[in-house]
C-alpha cells in the first residue's frame, strides 16, 4: 500500500486523494477584524470536511505577488484558532508556512503535517520539523519568491530541474532524520513558471511521480487555466476539474483544491473506471 505517513494518519494513497484549501490570511480591506474572518475559516473547514475532503490545508501567508510577509506573530494569531477547531474533525490537517516559529506552535498543537512552498529551506526549518518527530512534509518546487517569480522563470528542462530539486530537498530531509514514508513532493504548479512550463510539468508528470513519493499538486483555479480558457478566477472550476483528473491520470497522489465537492465526484467517475479488475481479465 503506497501510504504518507502523518502524525496522527497514516493516509492510504492507493486512490486519489483530496487535498482542501482553507485561506486565513486577512483581506486588507475589511475592517470586520480577525473574528469575523477566524468564523469563517472554521465553517469552511467543516463544509469541506462535510463535501468529501481527506485532508485541510490552512494558509496565513499570502504567496501573492506585492503580499507584505506577515510576522510569524501574526501568521500565528490567524492560523491557530482555526488549526485548533480543524484538528477536531477527524481528517489530517496540514499548516501552509516556511517559518520555523510557527512549524514548531503548529506542530505543539497537533498539526499533522507541514506544507512548505520554499521546501524547507528556511534556516531552521528543517531541524524543527525533524525535532518534532512525526509530522508529514509537502516539498514544493518553487523558482525564486513569490513577489518576483513570475519576471522571467528560466529552466534548461523543466521535468529534469524540477524533478532534481524535489529529490535534493528529498535527500536532505531524511539526511535531518525524517523518513522517507513521511514526505510528499509537489511541482509547484504556477511558482515561477510560464505557462508552458506548467503544461510540460502536467504532460510529462509520470517523471515526477517515478521519484516513489506520494504526488501532490495544485491545479485549482491557477493562472495557467485562466490563460488557456480565457476565464476569470472565478470561472475556472470546468478548466481545473480538467486538470485535476489528467494529473490523476498521470500518477498524482493529493488534489490540493478550493472546489471540494466537484473534485471529489469528477474522482468517483475515474476511480469507477479504473478499479477493480474486470472479472473477464481473471483466468
Ligand atoms: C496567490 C498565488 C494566492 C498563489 C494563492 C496561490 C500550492 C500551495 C499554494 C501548491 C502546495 C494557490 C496558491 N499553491 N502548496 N500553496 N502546492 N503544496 O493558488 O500548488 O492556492 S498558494
Amino acid at each position: 500500500m503506497k501510504h504518507w505517513q502523518t502524525s496522527r494518519f497514516t493516509i492510504d494513497v492507493t486512490l486519489p486523494r483530496v487535498m482542501g484549501i482553507v485561506n486565513v490570511t486577512p483581506d486588507s480591506f475589511s475592517d470586520g477584524g480577525r473574528f469575523a474572518n477566524e468564523r469563517d475559516a472554521i465553517a469552511h473547514c467543516e463544509r469541506l470536511v462535510a463535501e468529501g475532503a481527506d485532508l485541510l490545508d490552512i494558509g496565513g501567508e499570502s504567496t501573492r505577488p506585492g503580499a507584505r510577509t506577515p510576522t510569524a506573530e501574526e501568521e500565528l494569531a490567524r492560523v491557530l484558532p482555526v488549526l485548533r477547531h480543524a484538528l477536531t474533525l477527524g481528517v489530517p490537517v496540514s499548516v501552509d508556512t516556511s517559518e520555523p516559529a510557527v512549524m514548531r506552535a503548529v506542530l505543539n498543537l497537533g498539526a499533522d503535517i507541514i506544507n512548505d512552498i520554499r521546501a524547507l529551506q528556511r534556516p531552521g526549518a528543517l531541524e524543527a520539523v525533524a525535532a518534532h518527530g512525526t509530522a508529514g512534509v509537502c516539498l514544493m518546487h518553487m523558482q525564486g519568491e513569490p513577489a518576483t517569480m513570475q519576471a522571467a522563470p528560466q529552466y534548461g528542462d523543466v521535468l529534469l530541474d524540477v524533478s532534481a530539486f524535489l529529490a535534493r530537498r528529498r535527500d536532505a530531509v531524511l539526511v535531518a532524520g525524517i523518513s522517507f514514508e513521511r514526505v510528499a513532493l509537489d511541482p509547484g504548479i504556477g511558482f515561477g513558471k510560464t505557462v508552458e512550463h506548467n503544461l510540460a510539468l502536467l504532460a510529462r508528470q509520470r517523471e515526477l511521480a517515478s521519484l516513489g513519493s506520494p504526488l501532490l499538486v495544485g491545479w485549482s483555479r491557477k493562472s495557467t487555466l485562466g490563460a488557456i480558457t480565457g476565464r476569470d478566477v472565478d470561472h475556472r472550476l470546468p478548466a481545473s476539474i480538467a486538470a485535476a483528473l489528467m494529473a490523476v491520470e498521470r500518477g498524482a497522489n493529493i488534489l490540493r483544491v478550493h472546489d471540494v465537492a466537484a473534485t471529489v465526484d469528477a474522482l468517483k467517475v475515474w476511480c469507477a473506471t479504473i478499479t477493480p479488475a474486470q472479472p473477464a481479465d481473471k483466468p
